[in-house]
């Protein structure tokens, strides 16, 4: 660090040439609480060199920008761990029942630091979320259903995995410019908000503008919102489908709208598994996983960047 901003506060400018991100990464960062920051009367952010410093030493072994960007930005209050401890061989086990931990207890700044220090290792959203959320929540239900934890413990674990994911979300990079588009909804009488986050999330890191309709929305609410907003993608969610007729029918009418706007379609989760559902309901992408989402992601921009030069 030079001796012209020693023993003062760093602008954001400052700090972001220091780290070598982008300043609205620096804001970004400072506005979710990840790199706490002063304000002056005028309401500009300052950071306390020593802050900045403790980051960018964090972020030194790491050779790819993006990576240090993100390992930059948890180390101040996401203690931040060297790989072999994080993600050594077998120690997978061992994080989800962290993970698992951390949920249950409600412990919001443990999930967090578990879920952006994995991400600063460089796990994808999708690979965080199946390795690690899903498989901490599955074992969630499987207590529930077995009658070892209360809903009240249930519904603390999908809050923590929530806020946690807010905090996954600032350290992803923002892209900037021209995004496609993508709606993401789970279905009628479906209220399982995790994995309609999760989706969204999965799409933003992947780069996609994402507008979610939330929870229990009617295809024919889908359908209007198609219309109007013209996505390039529509994600769809069920955990659970229970009025399979009723889907189809209306399911039939939304294909028509989104093929008309030339939507691809993609539906997750164990609500349209099983190859009777899956022929019933017709999907670009039948997904059984967030990484499935990630990979049809990455082929669906490769094409439109053949097609028209770019997406
Ligand atoms: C949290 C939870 C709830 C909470 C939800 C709170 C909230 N606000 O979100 C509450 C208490 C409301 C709830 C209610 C119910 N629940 Co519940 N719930 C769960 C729990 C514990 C976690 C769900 C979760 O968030 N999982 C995270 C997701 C992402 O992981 P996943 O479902 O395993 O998904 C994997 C794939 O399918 C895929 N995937 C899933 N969705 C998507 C979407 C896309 C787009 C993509 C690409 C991929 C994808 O990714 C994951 C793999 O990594 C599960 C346990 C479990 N095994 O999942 C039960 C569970 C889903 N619930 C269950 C049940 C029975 C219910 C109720 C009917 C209980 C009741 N009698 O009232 C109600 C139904 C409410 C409704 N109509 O929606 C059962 C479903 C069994 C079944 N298939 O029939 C489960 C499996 C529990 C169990 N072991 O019995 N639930």
């Amino acid at each position: 660090m030079s001796r012209a901003i020693k023993g003062r506060k760093l602008t954001s400018k400052e700090a972001a040439r220091v780290l070598g991100v982008s300043e609205a990464s620096v804001k970004r960062w400072a506005n979710s609480g990840l790199l706490p920051m002063e304000k002056t009367a005028g309401g500009h952010r300052r950071f306390r060199p020593e802050d900045v410093a403790v980051i960018r030493r964090a972020g030194l072994n790491v050779e790819e920008s993006r990576l240090q960007r993100g390992r930059s930005s948890a180390a101040l209050r996401v203690r931040p761990r060297r790989e072999a401890e994080l993600l050594a061989p077998g120690r997978e086990g061992e994080l989800v029942e962290e993970t698992f931990r951390a949920l249950t207890g409600g412990r919001e700044e443990e999930l967090s630091a578990i879920l952006v220090n994995l991400h600063l290792h460089g796990q994808s959203v999708g690979a965080i979320a199946d390795g690690f959320l899903c498989a901490a929540m599955q074992r969630v239900g499987d207590l529930w259903h077995a009658g070892e934890l209360s809903v009240a413990e249930e519904h603390v674990a999908t809050r923590t995995a929530a806020v946690a994911l807010e905090s996954l979300r600032a350290v992803l990079d923002a892209p900037e410019g021209e995004r496609p588009h993508a709606l993401c909804c789970s279905v009628e009488d479906d209220f399982h908000e995790l994995p309609l986050r999760l989706a969204a999330l999965t799409l933003e890191a992947a780069g996609l503008e994402v507008f979610n309709l939330g929870a229990s929305t009617p295809f024919p609410a889908l359908s209007e919102a198609v219309e109007r907003f013209l996505p390039d993608l529509v994600c769809v969610s069920s955990t659970l489908l229970t009025r399979l007729d009723r889907a189809v029918y209306d399911y039939a009418a939304f294909r028509k709208v989104a093929r008309r706007v030339g939507a691809a379609v993609v539906l997750g989760g164990a609500g349209f598994a099983g190859d009777a559902v899956r022929r019933r309901l017709p999907a670009d992408l039948h997904a059984d996983s967030f990484r499935q989402l990630e990979e049809f992601i990455t082929t669906l921009t490769a094409n439109e960047s053949t097609h028209q030069g770019g997406v």
